[in-house]
């Protein structure tokens, strides 16, 4: 039997029709975003230099820290300490803040901070780790939008515009 190869019937019903009337226009939109990050009251970060006598330049930083109470500012401050180069370290809890002084030969800034995100704390730079973060007792899981850099002054009472 032969089998009558039918040619394939055409049932494209003009799927393209490739009108040359239309002119495709191409238009390039650019789309600016302005974000305005808000970096929550950046304060610049206070670094001096002391000499000492024994010519070793110990660096004296002030930066932002977040955390709640007595226990985060020894996990804080174990932290910077941890870091080697590091003098002294004093987290303040009303501040949010940490003095950390040391040496810069060994070290810089950024291990300090790294050192202290490595524990869970965010710092002005750098976030806390996660993972640290869920493991800090329940009272130390401070909250991430918390300022930092604070005066440390609350709104206490202000008799000023009483009379006494
Ligand atoms: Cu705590």
């Amino acid at each position: 039997m032969n089998f009558l190869k039918k040619n394939h019937e055409h049932k494209n019903d003009n799927v393209i029709d490739v009108s040359k009337k239309v002119i495709l226009g191409v238009a390039v939109i650019a789309v600016v975003v302005f974000t305005s990050c808000k970096n929550e009251t950046k304060k610049e970060t206070e670094t001096t230099t002391t000499q000492v006598s024994k010519e070793i330049a110990m660096t004296d930083l002030s930066f932002g820290v977040r955390g709640n109470c007595g226990m985060c500012k020894s996990t804080i401050e174990k932290a910077a300490n941890g870091v080697d180069g590091v003098a002294s370290a004093n987290w303040d809890v009303d501040k949010k803040k940490i003095d950390v002084s040391f040496d810069d030969t060994k070290t810089d800034e950024m291990a300090i901070h790294n050192a202290i995100a490595a524990s869970g704390y965010d710092t002005e730079k750098v976030s806390g780790s996660e993972e640290a973060y869920k493991d800090l007792p329940g009272c130390c899981q401070y909250d991430h939008e918390m300022m930092m850099n604070q005066s440390g002054e609350e709104e206490s009472d202000d008799h000023s515009n009483h009379d006494h």
